[in-house]
Protein backbone atom coordinates (compact mmCIF):
# COMPACT_ATOMS: atom_id res chain seq x y z
CA UNK A 1 0.00 0.00 0.00
CA UNK A 2 1.33 3.59 -0.78
CA UNK A 3 4.70 2.15 -2.27
CA UNK A 4 4.15 4.85 -5.28
CA UNK A 5 4.95 7.47 -2.35
CA UNK A 6 8.72 6.57 -1.43
CA UNK A 7 11.05 6.18 1.03
CA UNK A 8 10.37 9.10 2.87
CA UNK A 9 6.20 7.47 3.25
CA UNK A 10 8.42 4.58 4.95
CA UNK A 11 10.49 6.49 7.40
CA UNK A 12 7.59 8.83 8.35
CA UNK A 13 5.67 5.47 8.74
CA UNK A 14 8.47 3.74 11.12
CA UNK A 15 9.07 6.60 13.33
CA UNK A 16 5.01 7.13 13.72
CA UNK A 17 4.76 3.27 14.46
CA UNK A 18 7.58 3.62 17.29
CA UNK A 19 6.27 6.10 18.89
CA UNK A 20 2.75 3.90 19.20
CA UNK A 21 0.53 5.94 16.85
CA UNK A 22 -0.10 3.29 13.98
CA UNK A 23 -2.90 1.33 14.94
CA UNK A 24 -3.55 -2.11 13.49
CA UNK A 25 -3.68 -2.72 10.37
CA UNK A 26 -3.07 1.11 9.60
CA UNK A 27 -0.62 2.35 6.87
CA UNK A 28 0.49 5.53 6.45
CA UNK A 29 -0.28 8.14 3.86
CA UNK A 30 1.72 11.55 3.30
CA UNK A 31 -1.46 12.47 0.85
CA UNK A 32 -4.99 13.50 1.62
CA UNK A 33 -7.02 10.96 0.20
CA UNK A 34 -11.13 12.01 -0.57
CA UNK A 35 -13.74 9.48 0.58
CA UNK A 36 -17.40 10.13 0.48
CA UNK A 37 -20.67 9.23 -1.21
CA UNK A 38 -22.08 11.27 -3.73
CA UNK A 39 -21.43 14.60 -4.80
CA UNK A 40 -19.89 17.55 -3.46
CA UNK A 41 -22.41 20.01 -2.66
CA UNK A 42 -22.40 23.82 -2.88
CA UNK A 43 -22.26 26.69 -0.26
CA UNK A 44 -23.58 30.15 -0.34
CA UNK A 45 -22.40 32.08 2.91
CA UNK A 46 -26.16 34.15 2.54
CA UNK A 47 -28.36 30.91 3.53
CA UNK A 48 -26.23 28.22 5.12
CA UNK A 49 -26.60 28.11 8.85
CA UNK A 50 -25.52 25.40 11.31
CA UNK A 51 -28.81 23.87 13.81
CA UNK A 52 -28.39 22.77 16.85
CA UNK A 53 -31.59 20.31 17.93
CA UNK A 54 -32.81 17.74 19.66
CA UNK A 55 -32.12 17.13 23.73
CA UNK A 56 -30.95 20.40 24.45
CA UNK A 57 -32.51 23.43 26.72
CA UNK A 58 -32.51 25.56 23.76
CA UNK A 59 -32.56 25.05 19.94
CA UNK A 60 -29.95 27.19 17.70
CA UNK A 61 -29.19 28.32 14.96
CA UNK A 62 -26.20 30.47 13.19
CA UNK A 63 -25.54 31.97 10.23
CA UNK A 64 -21.51 31.74 8.47
CA UNK A 65 -20.91 34.89 9.77
CA UNK A 66 -22.50 34.06 13.36
CA UNK A 67 -20.54 30.90 13.41
CA UNK A 68 -17.09 32.38 12.88
CA UNK A 69 -17.52 34.65 15.61
CA UNK A 70 -17.52 31.39 17.78
CA UNK A 71 -14.25 30.86 20.19
CA UNK A 72 -11.73 28.92 18.24
CA UNK A 73 -9.41 25.85 18.66
CA UNK A 74 -6.14 24.39 16.94
CA UNK A 75 -5.25 20.71 17.69
CA UNK A 76 -3.28 18.63 16.08
CA UNK A 77 -4.22 14.76 14.96
CA UNK A 78 -3.30 11.66 13.64
CA UNK A 79 -6.45 10.56 11.27
CA UNK A 80 -7.08 6.69 10.98
CA UNK A 81 -9.37 5.76 7.99
CA UNK A 82 -10.90 2.53 7.80
CA UNK A 83 -10.18 1.62 4.15
CA UNK A 84 -6.26 1.35 6.17
CA UNK A 85 -4.43 5.02 5.57
CA UNK A 86 -3.61 7.46 8.45
CA UNK A 87 -2.31 10.48 7.73
CA UNK A 88 -0.11 11.68 10.78
CA UNK A 89 0.23 15.76 12.29
CA UNK A 90 -3.01 17.17 10.46
CA UNK A 91 -3.69 20.50 11.80
CA UNK A 92 -7.31 21.64 12.21
CA UNK A 93 -8.99 24.76 13.48
CA UNK A 94 -12.52 25.26 14.27
CA UNK A 95 -15.00 25.05 17.00
CA UNK A 96 -14.81 22.77 19.97
CA UNK A 97 -18.51 21.23 20.78
CA UNK A 98 -16.92 21.22 24.90
CA UNK A 99 -16.22 24.82 24.28
CA UNK A 100 -19.59 25.38 22.93
CA UNK A 101 -20.99 23.59 26.25
CA UNK A 102 -18.44 25.08 28.47
CA UNK A 103 -19.76 28.85 27.69
CA UNK A 104 -23.59 27.64 27.86
CA UNK A 105 -24.08 28.60 23.88
CA UNK A 106 -25.25 24.70 23.73
CA UNK A 107 -27.11 23.35 27.02
CA UNK A 108 -27.68 19.80 26.93
CA UNK A 109 -30.35 18.10 28.59
CA UNK A 110 -29.49 15.91 31.32
CA UNK A 111 -31.26 13.34 29.01
CA UNK A 112 -28.59 13.56 26.23
CA UNK A 113 -26.57 11.27 25.47
CA UNK A 114 -25.78 10.90 21.84
CA UNK A 115 -25.03 13.08 18.72
CA UNK A 116 -26.27 12.94 15.23
CA UNK A 117 -24.08 15.28 12.81
CA UNK A 118 -26.36 15.91 10.16
CA UNK A 119 -24.36 16.79 6.31
CA UNK A 120 -25.73 18.07 3.31
CA UNK A 121 -27.91 15.35 1.21
CA UNK A 122 -29.37 13.96 4.27
CA UNK A 123 -25.47 12.21 5.34
CA UNK A 124 -25.68 11.49 9.16
CA UNK A 125 -23.49 9.89 11.25
CA UNK A 126 -23.74 9.06 15.29
CA UNK A 127 -20.83 9.31 18.22
CA UNK A 128 -21.64 9.47 21.69
CA UNK A 129 -22.04 13.02 23.14
CA UNK A 130 -18.88 11.57 25.76
CA UNK A 131 -17.13 11.53 22.32
CA UNK A 132 -18.11 14.88 21.04
CA UNK A 133 -17.59 16.53 24.28
CA UNK A 134 -13.66 15.33 23.77
CA UNK A 135 -10.66 17.68 22.55
CA UNK A 136 -10.25 15.15 19.05
CA UNK A 137 -13.80 15.93 18.01
CA UNK A 138 -13.29 19.62 16.01
CA UNK A 139 -16.26 21.62 14.16
CA UNK A 140 -13.75 22.24 11.83
CA UNK A 141 -13.32 25.33 9.49
CA UNK A 142 -9.38 25.07 8.91
CA UNK A 143 -7.20 22.60 7.23
CA UNK A 144 -3.10 23.04 7.81
CA UNK A 145 -3.56 26.58 8.00
CA UNK A 146 -6.16 27.23 5.08
CA UNK A 147 -10.12 26.79 4.83
CA UNK A 148 -10.63 23.38 3.86
CA UNK A 149 -10.97 22.62 0.31
CA UNK A 150 -14.72 21.58 -1.05
CA UNK A 151 -13.43 17.96 -1.48
CA UNK A 152 -12.38 17.56 2.32
CA UNK A 153 -15.81 19.22 3.41
CA UNK A 154 -15.52 23.00 3.17
CA UNK A 155 -17.02 24.98 4.65
CA UNK A 156 -17.55 23.14 7.60
CA UNK A 157 -16.87 19.70 9.05
CA UNK A 158 -17.02 17.27 11.76
CA UNK A 159 -13.40 16.01 12.01
CA UNK A 160 -12.34 13.30 14.87
CA UNK A 161 -8.81 11.57 15.36
CA UNK A 162 -5.58 10.76 17.29
CA UNK A 163 -4.55 13.15 20.04
CA UNK A 164 -0.28 11.48 20.56
CA UNK A 165 -0.04 10.99 24.01
CA UNK A 166 -3.27 11.06 24.96
CA UNK A 167 -4.24 7.54 25.64
CA UNK A 168 -7.50 9.03 27.67
CA UNK A 169 -9.62 10.23 24.41
CA UNK A 170 -11.75 7.35 22.67
CA UNK A 171 -10.74 7.71 19.19
CA UNK A 172 -13.11 6.31 16.59
CA UNK A 173 -12.17 5.87 12.70
CA UNK A 174 -12.41 8.88 10.19
CA UNK A 175 -15.62 8.38 8.68
CA UNK A 176 -17.25 9.57 12.35
CA UNK A 177 -16.94 13.24 11.38
CA UNK A 178 -19.69 14.82 9.18
CA UNK A 179 -18.04 16.62 5.81
CA UNK A 180 -20.29 19.46 4.81
CA UNK A 181 -21.96 19.74 8.55
CA UNK A 182 -25.10 21.56 8.64
CA UNK A 183 -26.68 20.31 11.98
CA UNK A 184 -26.23 18.94 15.46
CA UNK A 185 -29.10 16.46 16.91
CA UNK A 186 -28.82 15.63 20.34
CA UNK A 187 -30.37 12.40 21.60
CA UNK A 188 -31.47 10.36 24.28
CA UNK A 189 -30.87 7.09 22.31
CA UNK A 190 -28.61 5.81 19.67
CA UNK A 191 -29.44 5.76 16.38
CA UNK A 192 -27.50 4.54 13.21
CA UNK A 193 -26.06 7.05 10.97
CA UNK A 194 -25.61 6.77 7.24
CA UNK A 195 -22.11 4.06 7.18
CA UNK A 196 -23.16 2.70 10.27
CA UNK A 197 -26.87 1.58 8.54
CA UNK A 198 -24.04 0.17 5.65
CA UNK A 199 -22.55 -1.96 8.11
CA UNK A 200 -19.66 0.26 9.15
CA UNK A 201 -19.09 -0.51 13.16
CA UNK A 202 -21.39 1.72 15.59
CA UNK A 203 -18.02 2.11 17.80
CA UNK A 204 -15.60 2.36 15.52
CA UNK A 205 -12.27 2.19 17.92
CA UNK A 206 -9.00 2.44 16.00
CA UNK A 207 -7.19 0.60 18.49
CA UNK A 208 -9.61 -2.47 18.78
CA UNK A 209 -9.59 -2.33 14.65
CA UNK A 210 -14.00 -2.05 14.59
CA UNK A 211 -14.18 -1.60 11.32
CA UNK A 212 -17.50 -3.24 10.35
CA UNK A 213 -20.24 -4.62 12.66
N1 LIG B 1 -21.02 14.33 4.26
C1 LIG B 1 -20.21 13.25 4.26
N2 LIG B 1 -19.23 13.19 5.17
C2 LIG B 1 -18.41 12.12 5.21
C3 LIG B 1 -18.60 11.04 4.32
C4 LIG B 1 -19.65 11.11 3.39
O1 LIG B 1 -19.90 10.19 2.58
N3 LIG B 1 -20.44 12.24 3.38
N4 LIG B 1 -17.76 9.95 4.40
C5 LIG B 1 -16.98 9.76 5.59
C6 LIG B 1 -15.89 8.86 5.34
S1 LIG B 1 -16.32 7.26 4.99
C7 LIG B 1 -14.58 9.21 5.47
S2 LIG B 1 -13.35 8.05 5.43
C8 LIG B 1 -14.17 10.63 5.66
C9 LIG B 1 -13.14 11.01 4.64
O2 LIG B 1 -12.71 12.33 4.79
P1 LIG B 1 -11.74 12.94 3.72
O3 LIG B 1 -12.39 12.84 2.37
O4 LIG B 1 -11.49 14.35 4.14
O5 LIG B 1 -10.47 12.11 3.74
O6 LIG B 1 -15.28 11.50 5.54
C10 LIG B 1 -16.46 11.05 6.21
N5 LIG B 1 -17.44 12.09 6.15
MO1 LIG C 1 -14.40 5.98 4.93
Amino acid sequence: MFSQEGPDRRKEEDRIREEHRLPPGQALTIKFPVLHYGPVPPFNAATWDLRIWGEIEKEVSWTWEEFNQLPRTQIQMDLHCVTRWSKADTLWEGVLVRTLVEQGLIRPRPAARYVMQHAEYGFTVNLPLEIVLQDNFLLATHFDGQPITPDHGFPLRGVIGAIAGRDDLKTPYLWKGAKWLRGLEFMSQDRLGFWEKAGYSNSADIWKEERFA
